[in-house]
């Protein structure tokens, strides 16, 4: 039997499989028997389910310190199109939508040097005054580590304050891709992988739980990408806070890092090893708005079973040149769910489905 057929068997019988064995599947398989491999690991899991949340993102400012070079989103703050959100104006677009079922608020933005660390915990707080059944999933890692050092408070005791004040969840984002001398050359100025790690082992000691992700697609090989995924199963095997695993692919336009994005095949072929190598991680999600649609459609074939949600209104993907929609109706996201022959279950923050 050859090598790549071994390590095919090793998966349909539910075993663990090493880095090596991984770079065997993604480099040799076939996109076919890949995703066929994958698809079968989703649906032990899951069966046809195809999980979707009801919920809004706010990106409370783009001044950001740091200068990623994928990043199109953050602005000096002498810039034309910098912003940034008074605690009355998230207030605002909280009560502009308390009519609609939102169960979760998804609140991210770059690291603004003139922010006081009370915003961060009046924002959680008057959220929670409006809306206090909703979940706050808010501030990346690299968002807390800013907070952490700025205010010479430990991460420990920004994530305990913070999590006083309304924070439920922590988002993936910040983690791009771990490999130092890649961080180096795509966010100089970035927490490393390990201080990201660190923050999300911190949290999820709290019992915070949290996402994780890679921006994949632009210089990094097969060989980065899966020791990426090897760093987050080894935490998740340490502490089991992670709910959701979110490969970004990387959005190509008006920014400084000269590089194309990945082709659909190749986020076909991202989808279906992070369900098979990340055994130990609950739900992949493919994040239509990055992947586009039709893409997010097709992943569920590959071992994807989470959609995310309606979003509405996406900034960072879309000042990179994503050209999907800026959010999607539930109606509308259910018929795509429905369209691809998957059945639309509603979720919470923390996957629970309602009965
Ligand atoms: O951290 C920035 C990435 C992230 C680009 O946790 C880019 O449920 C692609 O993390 N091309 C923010 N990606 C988005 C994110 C996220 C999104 C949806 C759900 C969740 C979740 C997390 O976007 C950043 C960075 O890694 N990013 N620029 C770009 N040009
Ligand atoms: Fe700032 Fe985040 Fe953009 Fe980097 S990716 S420049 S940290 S907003």
């Amino acid at each position: 039997m050859n090598k790549t057929q071994e390590v095919i068997d090793k998966v349909s019988q539910g075993l663990r499989i090493s880095l090596s064995e991984a770079l065997e599947l993604v480099k040799r398989a076939s996109i076919h028997d890949l995703g066929s491999l994958a698809y079968q690991v989703r649906s032990k899991l899951y069966g046809q389910q195809a999980f979707y949340i009801y919920n809004q993102h706010i990106n409370y400012t783009n001044i950001c310190q740091n200068a990623c070079r994928f990043c199109a989103y953050s602005k000096s703050p002498d810039q034309d199109g910098a912003y940034t959100y008074s605690i009355e104006q998230i207030k605002d677009e909280v009560r502009s939508r308390i009519k609609e079922p939102i169960t979760e608020i998804h609140i991210v933005g770059g690291l603004n040097p003139d922010l006081p660390y009370s915003y961060y915990l009046q924002l959680l707080k008057s959220i929670k005054e409006i809306r206090p059944d909703v979940k706050i999933k808010a501030f990346t890692a690299v968002e807390i580590a800013f907070l952490a050092q700025k205010y010479g408070i430990s991460p420990r005791k920004v994530l305990h304050e913070l999590h006083e004040a309304g924070l439920d969840a922590l988002p993936g984002g910040g983690a791009e891709v771990f490999d130092p001398k890649l961080r180096q050359k795509l966010c100089p100025e970035k927490i490393s992988g390990k201080a990201w790690l660190d923050i999300h082992r911190e949290a999820h000691k709290q019992g915070i739980p949290t996402n994780c992700t890679m921006l994949f697609g632009h210089i990094e090989t097969w060989e980065d990408r899966l020791n990426h995924l090897q760093f987050l199963r080894d935490l998740q095997d340490e502490s089991g806070g992670f709910l959701c695993f979110i490969p970004l692919p990387y959005q190509p336009a008006n920014n400084n890092l000269k590089a194309d994005g990945p082709d659909g095949l190749d986020f076909l072929r991202m989808i279906a090893i992070s369900r098979i190598f990340l055994d130990n991680i609950p739900h992949i999600k493919a994040y239509w708005v990055f992947a586009g649609i039709k893409a997010a459609q097709l992943a569920l074939w590959y071992g994807a079973d989470d959609f995310d949600g309606t979003i509405v209104e996406e900034k960072i993907g879309h000042a990179a040149g994503a050209d999907t929609p800026r959010g999607l109706t539930v109606k509308a996201l259910c018929k795509l769910i429905q369209k691809a022959e998957f059945t639309p279950v509603e979720r919470d923050t923390f996957f629970n489905v309602s009965p």
